[in-house]
């Protein structure tokens, strides 16, 4: 797909391709830091420009340096930390400086007034130096001259944390370091860690290092093994840092074997200033010098194709984890969906199970209210015919007393009154089963309820234990709402009104009533009027006068108790009784039979509502996984051949540079 190459145009071509790539992939995955580092690489490569950043901690002579390379004294230096800012040094004929404020504002100074800006040497300049983003030096050093390059002083690391932090920015923006040892301290752990975490890190295309001051040296032996020394540990460093690497073998190919300078920039400053021929040589600039130049001029180039290279590398090894990971996310994303919908099928059904309940509940409450109210009016009949029966045989039958005008109404007004009696114990009855029914319905129906309103939060919570973003509707916050103050009437009109679910139990229902002049009295005379017939019959047939006798009397009771008995079964026959308290029963249930139907309704509904909700949501967020799944897929091939051709290409630049 990539094809190798090391054509530059060519090359420079691919890797642009790679780069817009890249930035799509980093925009899908949200990665805005590789953006950034995609954007910036992608400038540098059409620009063709070359930074070279000379760092190390302070006070080891980077300004001095850049100012023995310059030949001039441009840069402040001196033996307390100094810089405190960034100063970019590049070709102009003539000197000038311009300073770039944090407000992002720029002006033109004075060339020689650099040191009121960029130094920390004395409590003015640093407050001002702290207003400076950085500086821009202007300077004819001719073998920058036509090459784009410019050479960048920065503050000493480790130094300020701020300053650290501009360098570092820094380093990501230039192709090649220049790391600045001092003889005097070989190579302490904050220099190791500057090199690992602040150059190879960085993707640095190539690393020079400078062992300064070797001045402070009398014997040249001294100084060798100093370098030496040196040398060693910076390869140390480097093979620990490749270790970690992915391709250890590649990343050590790409450093190479590191370059080492011993020199005395200060001398070399000096001798150039004087030009003092013999204090040049003794300062060993010049290798330094001619070797920078080749670099310079013959592996530019390279070196930028290397910068863009390792920074491809290194975004697109981010972008493969990413996706790996991204990949593992959505594989239990999806995992949890579908644990999500087992949730919801098995909470729905819970509560679907819990309804049927309910209804076979309130089914067996009723008839069960029923049942006992009919046998309660079956006990009723024998009560009565048992009341009768109690009033008759403690009554004193004498033939005297039955010719008696008041002896049938005095005996049916004390029957009626008995069976009143009776009467009004079967309603009381039928009323506290009626009662006792409906708080069972009230209390299970509250239950259920509660249980309705706790599911959406038990399922929600559930579902908020999985990574996926699922809410709780307005819909269904107003429906439960419906079922709470459904229940709340309900609860409200079991406790303060218990007689909106009743009917009043009207004795009119048996025919009996306490007024001795209604129905009571009717029974009394239906009682004496089939009593008359046989009576009358009786005398008619020869019983006669013979009624008198104790026998007769007996006789008397034996025949009224029966025909008492039949007219009470005739009466309650006649009125149905057996129907009134079934209706009863019913009306007496069906206020709050009416709220429990709407209850249920409305939960129904919310089960409803509640379920396609959620399905509706799973069923996004599944089309959203499956998308971006698709998405990342789709990537994974391209990724890996952009690794694979950096990773070649990386490795013939490698060979190409050292060669
Ligand atoms: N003897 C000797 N002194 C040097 C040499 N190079 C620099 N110095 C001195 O060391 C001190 C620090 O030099 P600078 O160039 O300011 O060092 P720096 O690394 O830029 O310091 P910061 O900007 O503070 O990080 C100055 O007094 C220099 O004159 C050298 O080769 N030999
Ligand atoms: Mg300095």
């Amino acid at each position: 797909m990539y094809p190798v190459s090391i054509d530059y145009q060519e090359t420079t071509l691919i890797l642009l391709n790679i780069i817009k790539v890249l930035q799509q992939f980093s925009q899908i995955l949200n990665l805005n830091n590789l953006i950034f580092i995609m954007e910036n690489a992608e400038k540098r490569l059409k620009d063709h420009q070359f930074s070279i950043a000379v760092v190390g901690e302070f006070n080891r002579g980077k300004s001095t340096l850049i100012n023995a390379l310059c030949g001039e004294e441009i840069l402040p230096s001196d033996i307390l930390p100094c810089s405190a800012t960034l100063n970019r040094i590049s070709y102009a004929e003539k000197p000038s400086a311009k300073i770039n404020f944090q407000d992002g504002s720029e002006r033109e100074i004075e060339f020689y007034k650099l040191a009121n800006f960029v130094t920390k040497k004395n409590t003015e300049s640093q407050a001002v130096a702290a207003t400076v983003k950085e500086a821009k030096v202007y300077y004819p050093i001719s073998y920058f001259q036509h090459n784009k390059i410019e050479i960048i002083d920065t503050p000493g690391l480790g130094d300020e944390d701020n300053m650290t932090a501009v360098t570092l920015s820094v380093l990501q923006q230039c192709e090649l370091a220049i790391m600045i040892i001092s003889a005097q301290f070989p190579f302490s752990i904050t220099e190791s860690n500057i090199l690992i975490d602040k150059l190879l890190e960085n993707g640095v295309g190539e690393v020079l290092f400078i062992v300064n001051e070797i001045d402070r040296f009398d014997k040249t032996e001294d100084v060798e093994r100093v370098i030496n020394k040196i040398s060693h540990r910076i390869e140390e460093t480097i093979n620990e840092w490749a270790q970690d690497q992915i391709n250890p073998e590649l990343a050590l190919k790409k450093i190479g074997k590191p370059r080492v300078w011993g020199l005395s920039a200060l001398q070399a400053l000096k001798a150039k200033q004087t030009h003092d021929m013999a204090l040049l040589g003794q300062s060993q600039f010049v290798n330094f010098e001619h070797d920078l130049k080749t670099i310079l001029s013959e592996k530019r180039s390279l070196i930028i194709l290397q910068v863009t290279v390792n920074q491809i590398i290194k975004v697109v090894t981010e972008i493969i984890e990413t996706i790996s990971l991204q990949k593992e996310l959505l594989d239990r994303q999806q995992a949890q969906l579908q644990e999500m919908s087992a949730i919801i099928d098995s909470e729905v059904s819970k509560i679907r199970q819990k309804k049927r309940e309910v209804i076979q509940f309130i089914d067996d409450t009723i008839s069960t209210a029923q049942q006992q109210a009919q046998t309660s009016t079956y006990k009723f009949q024998q009560d009565l015919k048992k009341a009768a029966e109690i009033i008759i045989d403690n009554t004193t039958v004498t033939p005297a007393e039955i010719k008696n005008d008041n002896f049938l109404p005095n005996l049916s007004n004390q029957i009626s009154t008995s069976l009143n009696e009776a009467s009004n114990k079967l309603t009381q009855n039928i009323e506290s089963e009626i009662i006792q029914g409906q708080e069972l319905f009230v209390a299970k129906i509250l239950d259920f309820s509660q249980f309705v309103e706790n599911m959406p939060d038990n399922i929600y919570h559930k579902l908020k234990q999985l990574e996926i973003d699922i809410s709780l509707t307005d819909e269904v916050i107003q429906q439960i709402e419906t079922v709470n103050q459904l229940c709340n009437n309900l609860t409200a009109n079991n406790n303060n009104n218990n007689e909106l679910f009743l009917i009043s139990f009207n004795s009119d229902s048996f025919m009996i009533q306490n007024n001795p002049s209604g129905v009571g009295t009717g029974i009394g005379a239906g009682i004496g009027l089939v009593l008359l017939g046989p009576i009358g019959a009786g005398i008619g047939a020869g019983i006669g006068a013979n009624i008198g006798n104790r026998s007769r009397a007996k006789k008397f009771k034996e025949k009224f108790q029966p025909l008492v008995n039949i007219a009470i079964d005739d009466k309650l026959r006649e009125k149905n009784i057996n129907q009134i308290v079934d209706d009863y029963v019913s009306q007496a249930l069906v206020e709050v039979l009416r709220q429990a139907k709407k209850i249920l309704e409305t939960i129904n509904s919310v089960i409803e509502t509640i379920q396609s909700n959620l399905v509706e949501q799973i069923a996004q967020q599944e089309t959203l996984i499956n998308h971006k799944k698709q998405q990342i897929t789709q990537m994974e091939p391209e990724t890996q051949s952009i690794l694979n051709y950096a990773q070649n290409l990386s490795e013939k630049l490698v060979k190409i540079r050292s060669a």
